[in-house]
């Protein structure tokens, strides 16, 4: 309440302003008028009752005030919208980031299911295992790529709009390049690959269906016509008669068992896929996934059933990416283990799946050498596709123990060792045919297998082929053919299993790793007699063992065979040497060499009925004596390397990123060329 304050300071000065409340003013006093009316009037008499000066004063303020008011509007009504845009963004972008993250999931691919994915052939646009380019190991990775420079992106939204966007572009991109055709033509391992580490937690994927360096389809040619012909002339036989067990017997139209375990199927599963064979590879898929068993109380021997069942489901799975084939491996790799619980680690040769329980041959506690050293290639894929280092270790371990043994002769190792001792024993006696093969072979696979970084491996294996040149290498008459011999207690013989026709095309695959040329040149002198081992045989297919000739003799090609090694069981080395031979070379006679013997193989071993036999005397056109048998590796091998023979096609496995096992199964090379 204010009321002649400047009255009550005597000043005549009219500045101030005087408020008289009279009675009908008063608050409290006859009630409180509030009305409008009452209001504006009263307002109004005050404003009269100013005087001009106080008046323009107020209406200066008022007028300045206002001016004020509207400059500062702009600027404060800005800010305060981007205090509530920003607050509005932050609520979105919690909203939607969660939508961002599941966007990630939508690109990569479904997990394989076991029993989903067995149709998915190449040619039905398979949606490759994705792999990040620069990436070894590990889940895939999604690939989002950097946004454009020209792409101004101006809200949070605008951004994980345009990142959806560059996600679906790549998901087609990826889809679009996943489409290949079926067979081997684009075959490629998905990945570089590395050997397992200690800390492997991601299963691997399979090498399959990669399609990233997609070319042409390479058409198949009347050769490989004949091949395939060929192969289901002697699928034929199998299954009408054999089927779903492991050898058939063309001729008496039965078969027979080793370990009850389907080894012919498991043998060509991976022949049919390379050869385009979809029916009957669906038709075997399905006897897999239904009838294979390995919980069977039956002896298996340890290197057969690894080269042949694990090595074949584990290449069946790299190459179709079907997931059944690498569960059946992991549960015949697990089965086979007990084989190394021996005093010496060096692996007993034969193995109960069933029981669980291991033990040497009842003659002995030795192991063949090439059987214990020959099985590598095999766990060790194992190891790196499941993360599970133990079988990896366990071979792993042989070779070391086998590395620095002695009784070796120039890196030529003995036939046998003990499982007790872990020595070799029978010393003395030195081949590069049975019970020592293989040894050699995997020595240099290894190393390629491991990204040739295991020294002790190539080490031994140079030293082996020095060995080979020093004491086992001669050369026949009358026509000059270099052989490997044998060398036993330091007499040299001039016998040569065929065997070691496996040597050349081994050799040439180490030179082709860069190896000394020297290897190569030995490579075309050895092909040439071990064709020539057909060559000079009454029916152009070679014995199971030759003798060569060291002094002419009037009458004497450099072959003689003797009759307890006239048969020939359709075995693969020679063809497997002339497949590397051409792929390094390129030189046609491999092929027409290759080509002859499979004309012969038509001529004296086909059974109309379907298959073909093992035949016991190659001397003798009009009468091959047939064995009655069809081994697996006619079909996991033989016919494989001749129709890979045919191709011309680089990239049909390539060298540079499959090793193929002692029974050719190509496994992936862990960092490809
Ligand atoms: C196959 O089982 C393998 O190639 C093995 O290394 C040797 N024997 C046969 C083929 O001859």
């Amino acid at each position: 309440m204010y009321s002649g304050a400047a009255a009550a300071a005597g000043s005549p000065r009219r500045d101030f302003i005087s408020v008289t409340l009279g009675p009908e003013e008063a608050v409290g006093v006859g009630g409180y008028n509030n009305s409008k009316a009452w209001r504006r009037r009263s307002c109004w008499r005050k404003w009269k009752q100013l005087s001009r000066l106080q008046r323009s004063v107020i209406l200066f303020l008022f007028v300045f005030l206002a001016v004020c008011g509207v400059i500062s509007y702009t600027s404060i009504g800005e800010a305060w919208k981007s205090i509530t845009n920003k607050s509005l963004d932050d609520q979105r972008t919690e909203q939607e980031i969660p939508r961002l993250k599941l966007a990630n999931p939508a690109v990569l691919p479904a997990p394989q299911k076991a029993d989903a994915n067995h149709g998915d052939y190449p040619e039905l646009s398979l949606q490759k295992p994705p792999k990040p380019p620069h990436v070894r190991r590990g889940p895939s990775n999604l690939q989002i790529k950097a946004p454009r420079r020209d792409m101004r992106l101006k809200t949070q939204r605008d951004t994980m709009r345009a990142v959806e966007e560059l996600v679906e572009v790549d998901k087609v991109e990826k889809t679009e390049k996943s489409i290949i055709s079926w067979r081997g033509a684009v075959i490629e391992p998905d990945q570089s690959t590395e050997p397992p580490s200690s800390k492997i937690t991601e299963p691997e994927k399979p090498s399959s269906v990669e399609a990233e360096d997609q070319k042409e389809p390479v058409p198949i040619n009347e050769r490989q016509l004949a091949v395939i012909e060929a192969f289901r002339h002697a699928w034929k036989g199998y299954k009408d008669f054999a089927w779903g067990h492991d050898e058939l017997k063309p001729l008496s139209k039965s078969y027979s068992e080793w370990f009850g375990l389907g080894l012919t199927l498991i043998d060509a599963l991976d022949t049919m896929w390379i050869l385009g064979l979809k029916e009957e590879f669906e038709e075997a898929r399905k006897w897999v996934a239904n009838d294979l068993v390995f919980d069977k109380n039956v002896d298996v021997n340890l290197f057969e059933s690894t080269i042949r069942i694990l090595g074949g489901l584990l290449s069946t799975y790299h190459l179709s990416g079907d997931s059944l084939f690498l569960e059946k491996a992991k549960d015949i790799g697990n089965r086979l283990m007990p084989a190394f619980k021996t005093p010496s680690k060096i692996p007993y040769s034969d193995v109960n799946i069933g029981r669980g329980t291991a033990h040497p041959p009842r003659w002995t506690s030795d192991s063949t050498v090439a059987e214990v050293t020959s099985i590598q290639l095999e766990f060790r894929e194992l190891s790196r596709l499941t993360g599970d280092e133990k079988f990896q270790n366990a071979v792993d371990e042989v070779m070391k123990h086998v590395h620095i043994l002695s009784g070796k002769n120039d890196g030529l190792v003995p036939m046998f060792i003990n499982t007790n001792s872990g020595q070799f024993t029978h010393l003395g006696v030195y081949t590069l045919g049975a019970r020592a093969d293989s040894y050699y072979e995997y020595l240099l696979k290894q190393w390629i297998q491991g990204g040739k970084k295991e020294n002790e491996l190539l080490e031994d294996y140079m030293r082996a082929i020095e060995g080979v040149k020093k004491h086992l290498l001669q050369r026949s008459e009358p026509k000059k053919l270099t052989f490997v011999g044998e060398l036993a207690h330091g007499h040299f013989s001039a016998k040569m299993d065929h065997l070691v026709c496996f040597l050349p095309g081994t050799l040439a695959l180490g030179a082709h790793n860069g190896l000394a040329a020297d290897h190569m040149k030995l490579a075309e002198t050895l092909i040439e007699t071990c064709y020539q081992m057909y060559a000079q045989v009454e029916t152009g297919l070679s014995p199971e063992i030759v003798h060569f000739n060291l002094h002419a003799q009037k009458g004497h090609k450099d072959v003689e065979i003797k009759p307890a090694d006239r048969h020939n069981l359709l075995r693969p080395e020679t063809v497997e040497s002339l497949f590397y031979m051409y792929r390094f070379t390129g030189d046609k006679k491999y092929q027409d060499w290759g080509w002859e013997i499979l004309q012969n193989f038509n001529r004296y071993t086909r059974v109309p009925t379907g298959g073909y036999t093992s035949i016991n005397n190659v001397q003798n056109p009009s009468n091959p004596e047939p064995r009655d048998k069809m081994e697996s590796f006619f079909l996991g091998e033989t016919l494989k390397y001749m129709f890979l023979l045919f191709s011309d096609d680089i990239d049909l496995i390539n060298l540079d990123k499959y090793i193929f096992n002692t029974e050719a199964h190509p496994l992936p090379v862990w960092v490809p060329a």
